[in-house]
């Protein structure tokens, strides 16, 4: 059981950028069967859509599916491409509270990931558009099969890596989307399905 494994996993007090940014994990936020339950659930039954994005002003339809929760009816535009919201669910809402619980922090927004397996991934960006204002704290929920993520930095090209696993919540926080990109690899030998959840707070 993954509570046994990482026994001392959990230290969101330790910053795991080295400098321009605060990341933190606080590991599993979650007993692996409610992870499994909200795993199952939301994928199961959000009303997963291809993402588009533009690239060389071309619009192309990404095989990674999302869907976005907002408190309002606030579409959500990034690549170019408009998002409109959907009204949040019970389950999210559990979600959502457990997570401003934990981190005394608010959220009105939720971007869902689904990345089919390891042949799906998310290329370098920041999450710097100006809705998210210029600090902003992002809680990254990862349900599902374990991917690796990397933090690189924008001048230095210095990069962190970690392995996100099933029920694992970090955080970032401060000047990280000013100063570090992060993707999500793609990773040949995952043949399980993985979904990301970013809380969120838009201006
Ligand atoms: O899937 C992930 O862990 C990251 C998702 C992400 O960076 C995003 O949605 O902006
Ligand atoms: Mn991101």
């Amino acid at each position: 059981m993954h509570t046994d494994l990482f026994a001392d996993f959990r230290q969101p007090e330790q910053n795991l950028l080295p400098v321009d940014g605060i990341v933190q994990d606080y590991g599993f936020i979650f007993p692996e069967d409610q992870a499994d339950v909200y795993f199952q659930s939301l994928y199961c039954h959000t009303p997963w859509q291809h993402d588009e994005v533009v690239m060389a002003g071309q619009r192309i339809q990404t095989q990674r599916q999302i869907a976005w929760y907002a408190d309002a009816s606030q579409n959500y535009v990034y690549s170019g491409v408009s998002h409109a919201s959907l009204p949040w669910t019970a389950l999210l809402l559990d979600i959502k509270t457990a997570i401003q619980d934990q981190l005394h922090t608010h959220f009105n927004a939720c971007l869902l990931n689904l990345y089919h397996d390891g042949q799906e991934g998310l290329a370098w960006h920041s999450d710097n558009e100006p809705i998210w204002g210029k600090q902003p704290t992002i809680a990254s929920l990862s349900l599902g099969a374990s991917r690796r993520f990397v933090f690189k930095h924008k001048i230095t090209q210095q990069k962190y890596e970690l392995t996100l696993h099933h029920g694992q919540l970090l955080v970032m926080r401060g000047q990280t989307q000013n100063h570090w990109l992060h993707s999500l690899p793609k990773m040949a030998k995952v043949d399980q399905p993985r979904i990301n959840l970013t809380f969120r707070y838009y201006l």
